[in-house]
């Protein structure tokens, strides 16, 4: 069983809500969960412009080969609504496998260690944070090379914050909790409505509540939404308590 680094970023909508649903599923695909999750950065976005990123590093085992786990991340990404139209662009959550313990690729579908991982200050300094002894070496040597102005625009913020995106924002009930308390995947349920309040409307009238939002290009919004535990009690459950913060 290898140690793996997996690094998380989101600079889509409700960029917090999008990674604690990705820590979600992340958990359930790790053997005994998460080993570590570094604390969360906010960084300027390194290619075209778009809204700014928030970034961690997540240490967890895995028994399989990296391309397994590779798919693993890319069907949670699908799940969380992350659409592959620009190279760089913005998206709900990113997955990238940044190091295997002991392992070496470099096929057209997957390079490991992460080509880019050493040269960024937003995989560089959250992985410091939780890497195994293996990888520490490589990344004090790549935290020395980074330059004082790069690393001055990583912002360190609150897993649980009321953030300043969304301020402003008609935003509807998305969780301020932490992912222990929020549905796994197989609860998730993607909704589409004119905005974040109709995705939260519409997801409220099959009785499930809506747990992360994004714009969609060309208008409107999808998000992911909590469908309710089967049987009558939870049927007749009152939906969580609505936090217009994120
Ligand atoms: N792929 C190959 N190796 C890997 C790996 N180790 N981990 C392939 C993940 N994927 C890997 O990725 C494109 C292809 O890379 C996949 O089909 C996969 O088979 P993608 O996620 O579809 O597209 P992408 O993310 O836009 O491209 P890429 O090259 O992975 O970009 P990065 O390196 O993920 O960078 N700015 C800030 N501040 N923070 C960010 O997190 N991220 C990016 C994307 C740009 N700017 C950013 C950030
Ligand atoms: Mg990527």
């Amino acid at each position: 069983m290898a140690q793996v680094l997996v690094g998380l970023g989101s600079n889509l909508g409700t960029r917090r809500a999008w990674l604690h649903l990705a820590l979600v599923g992340l958990r359930g695909l790790a053997r005994g969960g998460l080993l570590r999750r570094s604390p969360l950065y906010r960084s300027p976005p390194m290619g075209p412009p778009q809204p700014d990123y928030l970034n961690a590093v997540v240490a967890l085992h895995w028994d399989g080969a990296p391309e397994a786990l590779l798919g693993e991340l890319h069907r949670l990404e699908q799940a969380l609504l992350r659409r592959r139209e620009a190279r760089w662009g913005p998206r709900t959550v990113d997955l990238d496998l940044l190091w295997m313990e002991g392992v070496e690729r470099d096929s057209p579908r997957l390079t490991v260690p992460h080509p880019g991982w050493l040269h960024r200050p937003f995989t560089v300094v959250p992985a410091l944070a939780v890497a195994p002894a293996s990888a520490r070496e490589a990344l004090w040597t790549a935290r020395r090379s980074l330059s004082t102005e790069s690393l001055a625009g990583l912002r360190p913020v609150r897993w649980v914050a009321a953030g300043p995106d969304l301020r402003g924002s008609r935003a509807p009930s998305v969780p301020t909790v932490g992912p222990r308390r929020l549905p796994g995947p197989g609860r998730w349920q993607r909704v589409v409505g004119r905005d974040a309040r109709d995705c939260a409307r519409r997801a409220a009238r099959r009785g499930g509540r809506l747990l992360a939002w994004a714009p969609v290009p060309g208008g409107g919004v999808e998000g992911v939404a909590a469908r309710p535990r089967a049987g009558p009690r939870a049927r007749s459950a009152p939906l969580a308590r609505a936090d217009s913060k994120l």
